[in-house]
């Protein structure tokens, strides 16, 4: 323990492993510390040997004050209040600010919650009333001069209908909401997770206009809650912002190299074809194949190549992979638009291919997706006389059969994810997304449309976290925005996420194990594949805080036909471009080292994982980093081409610390992790992964 000093007050107490002691005095529930647990030097960066270290601030607010339907500041009240009148109306909303000067430059923020006393409730029989935590945006309030009408005292906040009197109360300039919680009725401190938004606040001060805590809009009149303001007599009742975040320790080595902001590209090294289809196999090599020359295997562990001559050209074919850990490669190359029926199946247990019975027709630029049944079905694409082909077709493990009544001409190699709900969700190219029920013999029908008015044409998507997707960039001109979308909610809708710095075609999004997403490649000017634009920078998305960081740039232009594909060791392989659109063969590849290979030791696997497992089954995993374990995850081996993985999804798992490892519990759904091959990794709380574990899940 070391710098520890209560009382809490409006700074910040780092503390390491001194939790209890803080939490006995002040009711705090949540604990994030850390043993000074020794860590082994990082074998590609020994000084980076020192551990990172847990501190948490708790930081009162510099503002507060409840806003009221009337023109009343009441910055001086005792209370914070939420209140609903008449029914159905927001009548009260509470604003607080907070300052994050107190946390050191370069921490990396882990938790916020904030902490509100319940002093008072209403008496009726309603046993619970929403709270939920907004983002203040657009206007930064004056707290001790702002009311229902102004922010400022001055100027009026943005005009609504929400409430009495077209009192705008702030309603229209608060955030969609951060965390909903049901209050009760027992008094006492409450709490909600605003981890993003302070994130989000570290990351850029100037959007910091602090947040807002509303009424409940559902209830009937007079339902109510009151906490504690900062002007409450007893000090331990007033509000307050723990946040939990980790600093580089500051011995022996305060500065962390650059590549633990940046990641770092390897050497340029030669590849015997241009590798514009790419596959992780379960046995951690890579399949790759293109228009020109025999399919190859890669062996990360050796850089050597392995011709595999298949029994088609697979140019341009659709894949992904089959319960048993083959790749099921459907169509492939004629000519240009004009696609070959073949099936054929490798084996990454003999290396070698299989020939399977054709489909109906042809297929170039397919999609392949493997359904939770462990059948697969591809669509799109283009036939033997270069016609769309609008039937979709689903292997069945011995043949295929036909959805007949799922008639709908496609896009190339549309976006493709299975859903929560087991259908298939067109994520685009084009803009209105589509659902495709392949139950009986097939039927589409529309989904949401995407906010950005085009065509995200060789943008790239992947589902970050269960029915959660991302699609980045795409498009003529290129675009650098992206948007999400949320399957598992109702009426799920697009929503924008933060931009690119770079707008980016012909890119390639890739999972990684944090969670995070990287962007590779691409370029930024108007049409096909024009070199003038090439990005070669690459872009780190946050799942958590929906910004992008810009990394280090590799050495190759990389656009039309390039790859991306996670290894097992936690790094990315960036390879292809070229056989096509004139643009030049880049007979080589390049690795990515992202930041979190710098920033410390990894955490370890030290026994046995099975090769095969099964839904909702709990693995024992013996390695010595248990406790120091921030998230474990699931990442589906990639099958990727054409700006798509197709096979790509990563699912969290549950787990918990045991002597000796972690239990791991895998997914029990069969839509949230179809069948076939994954990685399994740790990561620690600094954001570092394990080498990942492959496994099939069956
Ligand atoms: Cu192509």
């Amino acid at each position: 323990m070391r710098r520890f000093t209560l009382p809490r007050a409006t700074a910040e107490h780092p503390v390491r492993c001194a939790l209890l002691a803080l939490g006995l005095s002040l009711g705090l529930t949540f604990v994030s510390c850390q043993d000074e647990r020794s860590i082994t030097e990082a074998p590609q960066r020994p000084r980076l040997a020192a551990s990172a270290q847990a501190s948490t601030a708790v930081i009162g607010p510099t503002g507060d004050v409840f806003l009221n339907i009337d023109a009343t500041n009441y910055g001086s009240s005792a209370t914070l209040n939420v209140y609903t009148w008449p029914d159905h109306k927001i009548a009260n909303a509470i604003v607080l600010k907070f300052g994050l000067a107190s946390i050191p430059a370069g921490a990396t923020i882990s938790s916020a919650t904030l902490n509100l006393n319940l002093t008072k409730s209403d008496a009726t029989a309603d046993p619970t009333y929403t709270v939920t935590v907004h983002k203040i945006v657009n206007k930064n309030p004056d707290l001790s001069r702002s009311t229902g009408y102004t922010y400022d005292g001055a100027n009026t906040w943005t005009q609504n209908a929400c409430c009495y009197n077209n009192i705008p109360l702030a309603q229209a300039d608060i955030g969609a909401p951060v965390d909903t919680k049901s209050i009760d009725k027992t008094p006492g401190f409450k709490q909600w997770d605003v981890t993003s938004l302070v994130q989000g606040w570290f990351t850029t001060p100037t959007t910091n206009f602090g947040l807002l805590l509303n009424s409940d809009p559902s209830k009937l009149r007079d339902r109510y809650r009151y906490f504690s303001s900062n002007e409450d007599p007893v000090a331990s009742h007033r509000p307050y912002l723990a946040v939990a975040y980790t600093t580089p320790d500051t011995t022996p080595n305060p500065t962390p190299p650059p590549e633990a902001q940046l990641g770092q590209w390897s050497a340029v090294f030669p590849a015997p074809i241009v590798q514009l289809h790419v596959h992780l196999l379960s046995d951690g090599t890579v399949l790759s194949f293109g228009r020109i020359g025999d399919p190859q295997v890669w062996d990360p562990a050796t850089g050597g190549f392995t011709a595999v001559p298949s029994p088609a050209l697979l140019f341009c074919a659709g894949h992904d992979f089959l319960p048993d850990g083959r790749l099921l490669v459907a169509g492939g190359h004629i000519s240009d638009d004009h696609g070959l029926p073949n099936t054929d199946l490798f084996d990454p247990a003999t290396h070698s291919w299989q020939v399977g019975p054709a489909m109906a027709r042809g297929r170039w630029y397919p999609t392949n997706t493997t359904l939770p049944d462990g059948e697969m079905v591809t669509v799109a694409g283009r036939d033997e006389a270069g016609m769309l082909v609008p039937i979709p077709e689903v292997w069945d493990g011995t043949n295929w059969r036909q959805l007949t009544t799922a008639s709908r001409a496609l896009e190339y190699y549309p976006r493709d994810f299975v859903a929560p709900d087991g259908r298939v969700f067109d994520a685009g190219e084009e803009q209105p997304s589509r659902w495709l029920d392949v139950t009986g013999t097939g039927s589409w029908t529309d989904g949401p449309r995407r906010n950005f008015s085009a065509w995200r044409g060789y943008g790239s998507a992947v589902m970050y976290l269960p029915g959660k997707i991302l699609y980045v960039g795409g498009g003529d001109p290129p675009t650098n925005t992206a948007e999400i979308i949320d399957l598992n909610q109702s009426n799920p809708v697009w929503t924008y996420t933060g931009s690119m710095a770079y707008a980016r075609r012909q890119m390639n999004a890739t999972l990684l194990p944090t969670g995070d997403v990287l962007a590779t490649g691409g370029t930024s000017a108007s049409g096909f594949n024009n070199a003038a634009g090439a990005v070669h920078a690459a872009e780190l998305w946050s799942a958590r805080t929906g910004t992008w960081t810009t990394l280090a740039s590799n050495a190759v232009t990389r656009m039309y036909h390039s790859t991306s594909l996670l290894l097992p060791d936690g790094r990315v392989l960036h390879t292809g471009s070229g056989d096509g659109a004139n643009a030049p063969r880049e007979l080589s590849y390049e690795l990515f080292s992202p930041p979190y290979l710098f920033r410390g030791a990894r955490p370890t696997f030290t026994g046995f994982t099975p090769t095969v497992v099964g839904y909702g089954q709990t693995l024992n995993v013996d390695t010595p980093d248990g406790a120091s374990i921030a998230k474990v995850t699931f990442i589906r081996t990639g099958s990727v081409t054409h700006a798509f993985d197709q096979a790509g999804r990563l699912v969290p798992l549950a787990f918990s610390p045991v002597s000796g490892g972690l239990t791991v519990t895998l997914p029990a759904s069969r839509t949230t992790a179809p069948p076939g091959p994954y990685m399994l990794f740790l990561v620690n709380a600094n954001g570092v992964p394990s080498v990942g574990r492959i496994m099939r899940l069956e």
